[in-house]
């Protein structure tokens, strides 16, 4: 029994993957799921040879130094920016993550925010639980029609793609996009989609955009304030990527000048910290981080987790391991 290996979730993940999980390791569960501080990471990283980490475990340079223990860190999530990458390969560890099986749950979300900032779902709804509703008028919380608009999609990966196949045969949008790799002709030509090789060109003619690509060194506030002025007035910003992507200040100001006509975030530069100025604001849809949370979704990303664990227990190849 003592061989088995050390797991430590840093999170509680859904009861069922906890169960598969305990079968056949020995796992140290978060009784309370509170967010690990870095002495807690850093314990953890030193006692067990799995570490289950999520995005509110700050895993950098100075967390993975040497005497780490660990030799996997299995991420419950598909973006891994919050792993310093480096630092974890000087260690010797191996990290993996679980892409794939969120990609409809946040394609969804995307939706939802663009949906709700567009026809002022929020704004509504907090109106009428105020109990300030009096009733139908022909001209009260107008908002802007979805159909056949065109969407600028910024990072063209699988949630790109999901996104823009909901918006092109859901609501009959426009699909154009910006992305490193170009789809192939027949998947541009399925979705409609242009692809512009200038990102300001992209936003300068969306009536939406949708930011779909991974927070890197070189995506950190690609939609400065520079780029926010390239948007139209008319034009709606939705963000369920990073939040550091967007420079969060500068899309306060922007909404609140009415230099831009809205926004539908789910992702924040200092999550949990919200700008202040954001929250301020009727013309902007603030969700809590929900991409992935469709109970079907975290259950199959914690398998997905348990699958790597698995294999790295066996000594086979991580079926989803994060590479540099
Ligand atoms: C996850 C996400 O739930 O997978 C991702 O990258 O952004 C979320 O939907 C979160 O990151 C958990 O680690």
């Amino acid at each position: 029994m003592t061989d088995r290996l050390k797991v430590i979730l840093t999170r509680r993940w859904p009861a069922a993957v906890e169960t598969r999980l305990a079968a056949v390791c020995d796992v140290r569960v978060n009784d309370d799921d509170h967010p690990f501080s870095s002495a807690e990471l850093r314990q953890a990283l030193e006692t067990a040879d799995v570490l289950g980490c999520t995005v509110t475990d700050r895993l950098d340079a100075a967390v993975l130094g040497a005497g780490c223990r660990v030799k996997l860190l299995a991420n419950f999530g598909v973006g891994f920016n919050h792993i310093d990458m480096k630092a974890a390969q000087a260690a010797d560890i191996q990290v993996s993550n679980t892409p794939g099986v969120l990609t409809d749950a946040t394609a969804d979300i995307a939706m939802t925010l663009l949906l709700m900032c567009a026809r002022r779902a929020g704004e509504g709804e907090r109106l009428l639980r105020a109990g300030a509703w009096s009733g139908w008028s022909p001209t009260s919380l107008l908002g802007t029609q979805v159909s056949g608009k065109t969407l600028g999609i910024v990072g063209m990966g699988r949630i790109g793609v999901a996104t823009a196949r909901r918006a092109a045969f859901g609501f009959n949008m426009k699909i154009r996009y910006h992305s490193r790799r170009r789809l192939e002709p027949v998947e541009e030509a399925v979705l409609g989609a242009e692809w512009h090789g200038d990102l300001v060109s992209l936003l300068a003619s969306s009536d939406f955009v949708s930011l779909h690509c991974p927070s890197t060194a070189e995506t950190q506030h690609l939609l400065d304030a520079k780029m926010l002025a390239c948007l139209p007035q008319r034009a709606f910003l939705i963000n369920t990527a990073r939040g550091d992507i967007i420079d969060e200040a500068a899309l306060a100001e922007a909404l609140a000048n009415g230099r831009l006509a809205g926004a539908g975030l789910d992702v924040y530069e200092r999550e949990p910290v919200v700008h202040p100025g954001l929250l301020e604001l009727d013309n902007v849809v603030l969700l809590p981080h929900q991409g992935s949370g469709s109970r079907e979704t975290r259950e199959a990303m914690g398998h997905c987790a348990v699958d790597n664990i698995e294999a790295f227990m066996t000594g086979q190849e991580l079926p989803n391991r994060v590479s540099t």
